[in-house]
C-alpha cells in the first residue's frame, strides 16, 4: 500500500530532501549545512515529505550522483512516489535536465531555491527588479545548457513562427528573448539606483558616521537594528528575513552616534547571479566607516559563516574597520568551549540581542567609537 503523505494539500507535490555530501563540501560540522538547507526549504515553502543524504566521492559531470547511488534513488522514488527533488548543492543545468529525465520528476536546486527565497522576501521596487533579473539570469543559464533538443529544432520550420528571425531556433529565439528583457529590466534598475545615489548623497552630506549591519543570514542583525534604533524591521527566524537595507538614526543614550544600516544577509554558495544582481546594494557598504559583523554563535558552523561573509567582502571590494559582534550568547550550550576560539576574531563583543542589558557591550563599544571620531 503507498505511504500516505502527513500532509492533506493535494497541490503540492511530493518533495523529497535530497542532500548531498560532496568531496568540494569544506563545513565543519556536515549536519549544520544539512540543518541550514532544511531552514532553506522551510524558508521557501514550510513542507517537504521525505529526506535522504548521499556521500559522493567523485562527481558525475552527467548526473552529479554516480551510477550504483542513482539506481537507490530511483528505488526510493519509486517507493515513496516522489514528485520533486530539492538538492542541497548547485548543479550544471545538464544533471538537472538529465536528472529530471532518469526520473521523471521536477528538479531543483540550491540556486534555484535561494533564488525562489530571494523572490519571495523581495519587498521594494528595488528588489524586486535585482531578483528579477537575477532569476532571468538563471533561466538563461539553464537554457544555454539546454544544447541538443532545443538547438536541433530544424532552422528549416522557424519561418512557421512569426515572431522568430530566418534561420532561428527556438533556443536562440528564447535566448535573444531572455537577454531583452534583462536589459530592460536593467534600465528601470538603474533609474531606481539614481534615486538612491542622491539620498546617499544626502546622507553623506549630513557628515555622520555610517555604521553597517553586515554578517550571515538568521544572525541577528534586523534585531540589533531595531533594539538599538527602535526600529521595525521585520525580524524573524527565517533565511533572508531582510533583502531591503534600511537605514535609522542611532543614539546611545543622550549621544548620536550616527546613521546605522541593515543589509540582506549572506549564506555559503550564495548564487553568484544574486551577488551580481545586489551588487549595487551591497556597494552601500562601500560608504559605510565601520562594519559590525553580526554572528550567530549558536550555530555550529559560526566559523565557517564568517568566512563566507569576509569571502564575499574581499569579492566585493569592501575592506573597512570592523568589529566582531557575537550574538546569540544565551543559545550557546557550551560556551566555555566556545570562548578561546573567539581570541581569534578581534575586535570583537560578545552579546545577546534578546535584552538591553545584554547588549551592553556592544553599546559601550560604540560610544567608546564614536568619541574616537
Ligand atoms: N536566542 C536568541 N535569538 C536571537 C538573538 N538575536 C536574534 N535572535 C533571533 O534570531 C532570528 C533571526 O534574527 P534576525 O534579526 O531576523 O536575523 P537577520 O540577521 O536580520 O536575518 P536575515 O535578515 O534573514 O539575514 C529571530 O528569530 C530573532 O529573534 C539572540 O541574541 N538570542
Ligand atoms: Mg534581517
Amino acid at each position: 500500500m503507498a505511504r500516505k503523505p502527513f500532509y492533506l494539500t493535494k497541490e503540492l507535490p511530493k518533495t523529497l530532501l535530497l542532500g548531498i555530501h560532496a568531496p568540494y563540501n569544506r563545513s565543519r560540522n556536515l549536519d549544520g549545512y544539512f540543518e541550514e538547507f532544511k531552514n532553506l526549504v522551510k524558508a521557501n515553502r514550510g513542507h517537504y515529505d521525505a529526506e535522504k543524504y548521499i556521500k559522493i566521492r567523485t562527481i558525475d559531470p552527467a548526473y552529479l550522483i554516480t551510477r550504483g547511488k542513482l539506481e537507490d534513488l530511483r528505488h526510493f522514488i519509486q517507493e515513496h512516489e516522489i514528485e520533486e527533488i530539492i538538492i542541497s548543492d548547485a548543479i550544471t543545468a545538464q544533471q538537472q535536465r538529465n536528472l529530471e529525465e532518469l526520473f521523471n520528476v521536477k528538479v531543483l536546486d540550491r540556486t534555484g531555491l535561494i533564488l525562489d527565497i530571494f523572490e519571495k522576501a523581495a519587498h521594494s521596487a528595488e528588489g524586486k527588479k535585482q531578483v528579477e533579473i537575477a532569476k532571468i539570469q538563471f533561466q538563461k543559464s539553464r537554457l544555454a545548457g539546454k544544447g541538443i533538443s532545443m538547438s536541433q529544432q530544424s532552422k528549416q520550420t522557424s519561418h512557421a513562427s512569426g515572431s522568430r528571425g530566418p534561420g532561428e531556433t527556438a533556443k536562440e529565439h528564447e535566448m535573444r528573448h531572455l537577454s531583452k528583457q534583462i536589459h530592460q529590466l536593467k534600465k528601470e534598475l538603474e533609474r531606481i539606483q539614481r534615486t538612491r545615489s542622491e539620498q546617499r548623497k544626502r546622507r553623506l552630506s549630513s557628515g555622520q558616521p555610517q555604521i553597517a549591519l553586515i554578517g550571515y543570514t538568521n544572525a541577528g542583525k534586523s534585531t540589533i537594528l531595531n533594539a538599538l534604533a527602535k526600529s521595525d524591521v521585520l525580524a524573524e527566524d527565517k533565511l533572508f528575513a531582510t533583502l531591503d537595507t534600511t537605514t535609522r538614526e542611532l543614539w546611545i543614550g543622550p549621544k548620536r552616534i550616527g546613521l546605522i544600516s541593515d543589509t540582506v544577509g549572506f549564506i555559503q554558495q550564495l548564487p553568484h547571479l544574486l551577488i551580481e544582481a545586489f551588487k549595487s546594494t551591497l556597494s552601500e557598504l562601500q560608504y559605510a566607516d565601520f562594519l559590525l559583523h553580526v554572528v550567530d554563535l549558536s550555530d555550529v558552523n559560526w566559523q565557517d559563516n564568517i568566512e563566507v561573509v569576509q569571502h564575499i567582502l574581499d569579492e566585493l571590494g569592501i575592506h573597512k574597520q570592523m568589529l566582531y559582534v557575537f550574538n546569540k550568547k544565551d543559545k550557546v550550550e557550551h560556551f566555555d568551549e566556545v570562548e578561546p576560539l573567539l581570541h581569534d576574531y578581534q575586535p570583537h563583543v560578545i552579546i545577546s540581542s534578546l535584552s538591553k542589558a545584554t547588549m551592553q557591550p556592544l553599546a559601550d563599544t560604540l560610544l567608546a567609537w564614536q568619541k574616537d571620531n
